[in-house]
């Protein structure tokens, strides 16, 4: 497949003001009618061909200017017509068959229904267009079908007219007035019933909205009904943006590859992120929910107004939306839980990306297959990225330019390099070195010393951005960091200060220090790199007891138990520091567990130990079964030695009134922590107490915490209640997948049996994208399973990715990324990986999706 080169782009030869699609549709064959107005684009080259992109599909009538020619031609799946004049008019007649299409990319059937993901090349799959999102045109959509099987019609924009046949039939007339690319096209068919709402814009416009869901399911959109409205008002305040059509419709489809997906005024979204209540939805689900719910809306300014000029730009549209979604959500709730949990999201996630073999800049220079870009790094580096802009210039100078990329650039197809310009001409602040964040890839590693003689402390820093594939040399990049030198008498520090570390060492002098003080970095984490810091352990405590800034604690905790993971898995513990690192983190555990100012939410977060992955990324080669011992050990550690601390919390959490407040909330999330503590520590008495859990819950979030720490355990109430759960939610998919996902990444010695069982269950669909991860992702995250020394796990996903790739390459392709880490796992298991890796190499017919990743993988 073709190598595309972000430096190989030129505008298309061709503008399309115009289109009008028809679409006669069924389930079998739906026939697809496009007349395209085309003009020569005077900033492009001309041409005497226009190049209609399509992928496997095949014209069947062809008219310029009203006159059926023969002249056309197909090159490699897109149709070249010839055109001499500077204006025309084209139409061409296709017929898909969207039951067949398991890619879920362009027009496909999902439980009777009709519906579209476009984004990034799936118009080309309905019909011939130049499928690029610097092509905007305004859509006009005459839909028909059945009216018993397809009652209703949706499309983008607002509805203008609709009638019936006396054969059945029935139509709809969508136009949208705002000019898109063809990637924003979206049409459903089906029979759907609406939670249905209005929303008055801040200049008086009343919107009607609808979250359209099969029936049965409409007593779960509540929550996300709510969280769209809370939206469309945050973007009104926060960022002065308006919704700019009558309608606003959310469609919900329970095949799908992506969470959700911005089409312009006709939102379309994995079941996933619409259905959601009480008994069974977590916490975690709602907060998704709303977070999702925000992200898709807010495309509808940063993404649809203002696109994207080509897909090397992606970032432009995911990373702000990210950040934007992510400010959302900590003014919603508890800011500082919020920004923990993103951090730990691109910890876990993000930075194993920025080490490894798939490592690219947020804005990539070259791809074959765009799906792959849909990345970590694109989205939750990219939001970080700006973020830092943000934190360099403070909110209301940030707001000053994002107003001024609004204003410049509404309606067109804009770049990475615009939004920055914007945000220097807006806001005052001078990027040039700043762009290199754009370019470069890897996570800078930040080296940060404290010096103390006289009254003054000395701090140096230093970074180093690592290379990564096809970035050998990197140069520095400024990197914001708060910080805050602490009295370690007084537990107070006199103010907050920003530095910003241009070059590849600073160092900086404070004096006023009669004692060393404690030093806080990277407060908040105002910049996305992994800090190295030789603070002793005592200040490590200090910090986690004492910092104001909520992040710095955490991390403080985290930096404890990282330091001690990371050493004893690599065997480089000798026995008195190992016991003195127990201590440490014995007592630091004990304070949380038992602080009364803290609240349970952020007390939840400090109890959580770093992730497995994020271990691994403090070795250079890690023994991923190594890391989960000592993990498990330590969290055995921890459950015995507080078993008295962790059941109290757990009695006390218990007696907390049931509700969707902040304490409540609070309640549950360090109930499940103590299980996990406890369920490590002292099995037989955490069965005991989480089978009471599971039996008295009346909250998802209760009864899967209870359940998830049963699962790991080999005792009769695993047995008993993974079959209740079973039973009591088989009727429901999302809950289902639960189930299957609880087991896959258990703890449980046996968990490769019981994923293959799993496998084989009847209610498994591989054509199903949400079944296939909460089976399989969830499974590369048992590290005793995965991981097994026999290399089992490795081959499970290896056949799973054959066996997936001819279904849907988008899904198949993201199970590559764990096999693709052997460079940095120990040589026994990189052998076996990378055999697996080679294997699917070989495969006689490979997608342009998995193929682009095995080799990247392997390279
Ligand atoms: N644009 C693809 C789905 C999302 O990021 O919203
Ligand atoms: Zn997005």
């Amino acid at each position: 497949p073709q190598l595309i080169q972000r430096e190989d782009y030129a505008p298309f030869a061709w503008l399309v003001p115009e289109v009008a699609l028809r679409f006669d549709l069924g389930i079998e064959r739906t026939r697809v009618h496009s007349a395209l107005t085309v003009q020569r684009n005077a900033r492009a080259n001309t041409a005497e061909f226009i190049r209609l992109e399509g992928d496997g599909i095949t014209p069947l009538e062809v008219t310029v200017d009203g006159e059926a020619i023969n002249s056309w031609s197909m090159d490699d799946g897109d149709l070249m017509v010839p055109l001499s004049g500077d204006t025309h008019q084209i139409e061409i007649v296709t017929e898909i068959d969207p039951s067949a299409n398991t890619q879920l990319m362009g027009l496909f059937a999902s439980n009777g229904m009709l519906c579209t993901q476009c984004e990034a090349e799936g118009f080309r799959r309905i019909t011939f267009f130049p499928d690029r999102p610097d092509v905007l045109s305004v859509y006009s959509v005459r839909m028909s079908g059945s009216k018993d099987q397809f009652p209703i019609l949706l499309c983008n924009g607002n509805l203008k007219a609709s009638g019936e046949r006396p054969d059945g039939t029935h139509w709809a007339e969508w136009h949208d007035p705002w000019p898109k690319p063809s990637y924003l096209f979206a049409l459903v068919a089906g029979d759907l019933v609406a939670n249905r709402d209005t929303f008055t814009t801040s200049s008086g416009r009343e919107v009607e909205l609808a979250i359209w869901v099969r029936d049965g399911d409409l007593e779960r959109t509540d929550h996300a009904m709510d969280s769209l409205k809370r939206a469309m008002k945050w973007d009104e305040e926060t960022f002065g943006r308006e919704y700019d059509l009558d309608t606003f419709n959310v469609v919900a489809v329970s095949d799908f590859n992506m969470g959700a997906m911005e089409n312009k005024g006709l939102n379309i979204f994995n079941t996933k992120y619409v259905l959601a209540d009480r008994a069974t939805a977590t916490d975690g689900d709602y907060d998704a929910i709303e977070g999702v719910m925000a992200h898709e809306y807010f495309h509808n300014w940063s993404g649809n107004r203002v696109t994207c000029r080509d897909w090397f730009q992606l970032s432009l549209k995911e990373g702000f939306t990210v950040l934007r979604d992510q400010l959302f959500s900590q003014d919603m709730g508890s800011e500082s839980v919020k920004r923990i949990e993103d951090v730990r999201v691109l910890r876990a996630v993000q930075f194993p990306e920025d080490s490894g073999p798939l490592a690219h800049p947020i804005r990539p220079d070259s791809y074959r297959e765009i799906s792959n870009f849909y990345t970590s790094t694109v989205y939750n580096k990219g939001a970080e990225v700006i973020r830092m802009m943000r934190t360099m210039c403070g909110p209301e100078r940030f707001r000053s330019g994002c107003d001024l990329y609004f204003d410049r650039h509404d309606g067109q197809a804009a770049t990475c390099e615009d939004f920055i310009t914007a945000i220097e001409d807006g806001a005052g602040l001078d990027l040039r070195q700043f762009r290199l964040w754009y370019r470069q890839a890897g996570t800078p590693k930040v080296k940060v010393r404290l010096e103390h003689d006289g009254d003054t402390a000395t701090l140096h820093l230093s970074q180093d951005v690592p290379p990564t594939p096809g970035q050998p040399e990197k140069l520095p990049v400024p990197i914001p960091l708060r910080l805050a030198l602490f009295d370690r008498e007084s537990g107070e520090h006199e103010g907050e200060q920003l530095v910003i570390l241009e070059h590849a060492q600073a160092s900086l002098t404070f004096s006023g220090f009669a004692a060393p003080p404690v030093l806080s970095i990277n407060r908040g984490f105002s910049a996305p790199v992994a800090i190295e810091r030789d603070t002793p352990v005592e200040d490590l405590v200090f910090l986690a007891a004492n910092d104001d800034d909520p992040f710095a604690r955490y991390e403080a905790m985290q930096d404890l138990v990282v330091a001690y993971l990371r050493d004893a898995a690599s065997g480089a513990l000798a026995s008195e520091r190992r016991a003195a690192g127990q201590q440490a983190i014995l007592s630091a555990f004990a304070s949380a567990v038992t602080d009364e100012a803290l609240d349970d939410l952020m007390r939840g977060e400090l109890l959580i130990l770093p992730g497995h992955s994020y271990i691994s990324e403090q070795l250079a080669v890690a023994d991923p079964l190594a890391i989960h011992q000592e993990r498990e050990g330590l969290k055995a550690l921890l459950g015995s030695r507080l078993q008295t601390e962790f059941a109290a919390m757990h009695a006390r959490a218990s007696a907390i009134s049931d509700g969707s407040d902040a304490v409540a909330r609070g309640a549950r999330k360090v109930k499940t922590q103590a299980l996990v503590y406890l369920a490590a520590g002292v099995p037989e008495r955490a069965k005991e107490i989480a089978a009471a859990q599971y039996d008295t819950a009346t909250n998802m979030t209760d009864r899967l915490g209870a359940l998830m720490v049963l699962a790991g355990l080999r005792s009769p109430e695993r047995t008993d209640k993974i079959l209740d759960f079973y039973t009591r939610f088989r009727d429901n998919p999302l809950v289902i997948d639960k189930w299957f996902a609880i087991q896959a990444q258990s703890l449980h010695p046996d968990v490769i049996e019981h994923v293959k069982a799993l496998a084989k269950h009847p209610d498994f669909n591989i054509r199903n994208p949400n079944r296939v991860r909460s089976l399989f992702m969830a499974f590369t995250g048992a590290p005793q399973g995965f991981h097994a020394a026999s290399g089992e796990g490795y081959r499970l996903i290896a056949d799973l990715i054959l066996e997936l790739d001819p279904i849907n390459p988008q899904t198949a392709a993201r199970f590559v990324a764990p096999l693709g880490r052997w460079r940095r796992t120990e040589r026994d298991r990189a052998t076996l990986m990378r055999a697996e890796l080679e294997r699917i190499s070989k495969a006689p017919k490979l997608s342009r999706d998995t193929f682009e990743q095995v080799t990247r993988s392997l390279g």
